[in-house]
């Protein structure tokens, strides 16, 4: 019998014990257990009731995701939860950590489920692309009621124990999981409780069955944010049949619409998105028994957005934090800041009304660099000049203490001569966050050439403990991604020199997933700061900076590459700009055509991916899959698409290699020539994700 799944039969009760570190996910050999001590226990006379336990820090938290794609080994989630279901003894789930996914079906299939207070329930598979596929769109709005179901499948967040207590989906609140399962089966079997299925009990079905516009409500205001996604809405059409068809053939028809989904482009990006994240946070090069450096309190310097959006994101985790300025006022307007950010959050539900005032507590802020003394890690976050940078870190040199992580939030700047001002270059790195700093997951950790291993690991670290996800690059221009994205700006000049317009080649980008087009984001960012910066290395985009010159610069003054309303974000097409466009073209003697959207998309989007390839040869990136990582989470790249390198790979590589060659030919734009390794990648027939394994710790 399974190794990974024992049972122990105690007061006439066994119980089923799931062992399969790290989260006990339903892997062949887990069903194959499950399925053989569920039908011991059942003939064993000595057994009254079953409990279905887990050991570790997690109950099931869902299928197996590295079978998917595989060739499918018996027996099924399915069969197994059959067993369950038809077995005639009073089956119990007892539930700690996270009954997620195929874990929460096969909760679902049991007569009963208790949990512990922080224990969290969902069905969390519209997240990696695909729908619940062991009767999870049938059971849990039989528990729930279809419409708070469809909302929950729809969306794939999970819920706590108290919540799904009042919603039905659990029976009651234990303190020790195996225990309170047994005392509760107990319970029932003196009052007599009925064991009922929830595949027999359509009690919760009966409202929205008899007036369907109730389910279609709650499914539309579930899948509005769907965007081009083809799970959530497979997820809402799964549950409506619990409205209209005979249970066992909704179970058929939601396994026939799993594998079809699990074989999709989208859902094969999702996985890879998931798995990439969890290899990302694994730092490549640090020598093994090196370990972090403890972190109790950070200081920050400078309270402006990027400051005070990195103090929220240590405060909502719960670390303290000295938010340093060089004066009152601007001081006061940094926390007044935070305190209004925090408050409309608590006003839209967010966050709990006294929220905002505990975290304000969290924040100390001063006046002077002397305050960082006590800080464990400081991360300065002053104006990206380098002559202040480096005044900065001489002043952080002199007060920080021994063994500090010193971290610059810079975007582009050199970090190796940040680190050469300080006597400790081994403590120094970037830790560069993105806008808004509280909300946007990523975080790049730059390892400087004399970072030590253990600042690196530190940095890491800490971002993962305030929910970010950590990618470590190299030091270059741009690190990754704005690196790649400069390369994109270019092409974006390019193509408008061409004869596109911004609004046509935003409209590829926003229909490719992508949250805004390069032109309505310049403007929203303000478009002299890239204006500033070529003029600063004595580059000249003659659009842009003929867009600029005529006092367009973006949002703030009503006007760049689109014009505004007052009090409006929306932008407007204008045809001064395209006089602007056309004006500079003729006296580039350049003549303009028209430029199909395929056209915008690969001129977007391959020149990036190139850029992408020369980041991996020159070890900026360790893995392809960090370049995904980075753009999912800085950039809004859409989930489903998986990132640059994974997309790149979808497309085919040889594929890429000539649509960049003969950009380069007809462009006369040497810069598109195919990277080294995207050529030799290509010729050889590999692809990125052959990259990804081979750098891969797994
Ligand atoms: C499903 O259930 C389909 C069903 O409808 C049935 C259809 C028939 N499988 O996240 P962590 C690994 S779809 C395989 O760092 P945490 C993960 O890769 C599934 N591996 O921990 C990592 O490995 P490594 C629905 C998995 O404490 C390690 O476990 N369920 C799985 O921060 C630790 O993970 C989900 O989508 C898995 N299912 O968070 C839940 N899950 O150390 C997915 C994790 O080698 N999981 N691993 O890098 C999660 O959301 C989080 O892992 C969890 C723990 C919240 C559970």
């Amino acid at each position: 019998m399974s190794e990974v799944v024992k049972l122990a039969v105690t007061d006439r009760c066994a119980v089923v014990t799931i062992d399969s570190p790290p989260v006990n996910a339903l892997s062949a050999a887990v069903r194959r257990g499950i399925l053989e001590r569920v039908e011991a226990a059942n003939v064993d006379a000595a057994v009254d009731c079953i409990v279905i336990a887990c050991a570790g820090r997690t109950f099931v938290a869902g299928a197996d995701i590295t079978e998917f794609g595989k060739p499918p080994q018996s027996p099924s989630l399915n069969e197994v939860i059959a067993a369950i279901e038809s077995c005639g003894k009073l089956v119990i789930a007892a539930i700690h950590g996270t009954a997620l996914g195929g874990g929460l079906e096969l909760a679902l299939g049991c007569h009963f489920r208790v949990a512990t207070n922080d224990a969290k329930l969902g069905l969390p598979e519209v997240k990696l692309g695909l729908l619940p596929g062991a009767g999870g769109t049938q059971r849990l709005p039989r528990a729930v009621g279809p419409e708070f179901a469809v909302k929950m499948i729809v969306t794939g967040e999970p819920i706590g124990a108290a919540e799904a207590r009042e919603r039905g989906l659990i029976d009651d609140i234990v303190e020790r999981p195996a225990d309170g399962a047994i005392a509760f089966a107990k319970r029932v079997v003196a009052e007599r409780r009925p064991l009922l299925l929830l595949r027999n009990d359509d009690s919760r079905l009966a409202d929205a069955r008899a007036d369907r516009s109730l389910f279609t409500a709650a499914a539309a205001a579930a899948t509005k944010k769907a965007r081009g996604m083809n799970a959530p809405l497979a997820c809402a059409e799964a549950v409506s049949w619990t409205l209209d068809t005979p249970f066992d053939d909704a179970l058929k028809r939601e396994r026939e619409t799993f594998l079809k989904l699990v074989v999709d482009d989208q859902s094969k990006a999702q996985r890879h998105a998931f798995f990439a994240e969890r290899e990302a946070v694994k730092v490549q090069g640090v020598p093994v028994g090196v370990k972090p450096r403890p972190v109790e309190r950070v200081a920050i310097i400078g309270a402006g957005t990027m400051g005070g959006g990195i103090a929220m994101a240590f405060a909502n985790a719960g670390i303290p934090v000295t938010l340093i300025e060089t004066g009152e006022a601007q001081l006061t307007r940094g926390l007044g800041m935070m305190q209004k950010n925090w408050e409309a959050t608590a006003a839209r539900g967010g966050i709990a009304a006294d929220e905002p005032g505990r975290r304000m507590v969290l924040i100390d802020g001063k006046v002077g660099l002397e305050h960082i003394r006590d800080a464990d890690l400081v991360i300065e976050a002053v104006f990206e000049t380098m002559a202040i940078k480096k005044d900065v870190f001489t002043a952080i040199d002199a007060h920080a203490k021994p063994g500090a992580v010193l971290a610059t939030n810079t975007s582009y700047l050199d970090i190796n001569e940040i680190a050469a001002v300080t006597r400790r270059p081994q403590d120094v790195l970037g830790m560069h966050f993105f806008s808004p700093a509280n909300i946007m997951k990523l975080c790049e950790i730059v390892r400087a050439d004399k970072t030590a291993a253990d600042a690196l690991l530190t940095a890491a670290a800490v971002a993962k403990r305030i929910r970010k996800t950590p990618v470590v690059v190299g030091v270059c221009h741009g690190f990754v991604g704005n690196r790649m994205l400069a390369v994109r700006g270019l092409q974006g000049e390019a193509l408008l020199k061409s004869g596109a317009l911004p609004e046509q080649v935003d409209a590829v980008i926003t229909r490719y997933g992508l949250p805004m087009g390069p032109f309505a984001m310049g403007d929203l960012a303000g478009l002299d700061i890239g204006w500033r910066s070529r003029q600063d290395r004595g580059i000249r985009w003659d659009i842009a900076d003929a867009i600029c010159e005529a006092g367009r610069l973006g949002q703030k003054a009503s006007k760049g590459y689109y014009r505004y309303e007052a009090g409006s974000r929306a932008p407007i097409s204008d045809p001064e700009v395209e006089k602007i466009i056309d004006d500079t073209c003729r006296r580039l003697g350049l003549t303009r055509r028209a430029i199909d959207d395929q056209e915008i998309l690969e001129r977007m989007i391959y020149p990036m991916i190139n850029e992408g390839a020369r980041i991996l040869e020159e070890d900026i990136a360790a893995r392809p899959s960090d370049i995904d990582v980075i753009w999912l989470y800085g950039y809004g790249w859409p989930i489903h698409r998986g990132g640059p390198m994974f997309y790149a790979d979808q497309v085919g590589l040889k594929h890429i290699v000539g649509r960049l060659e003969f950009y380069a030919d007809h462009l006369n734009e040497p810069a598109l020539r195919p990277a080294a390794l995207l050529a030799r990648l290509a010729s050889e027939g590999a692809t990125f994700a052959s990259l990804n394994a081979a750098k891969s710790d797994r």
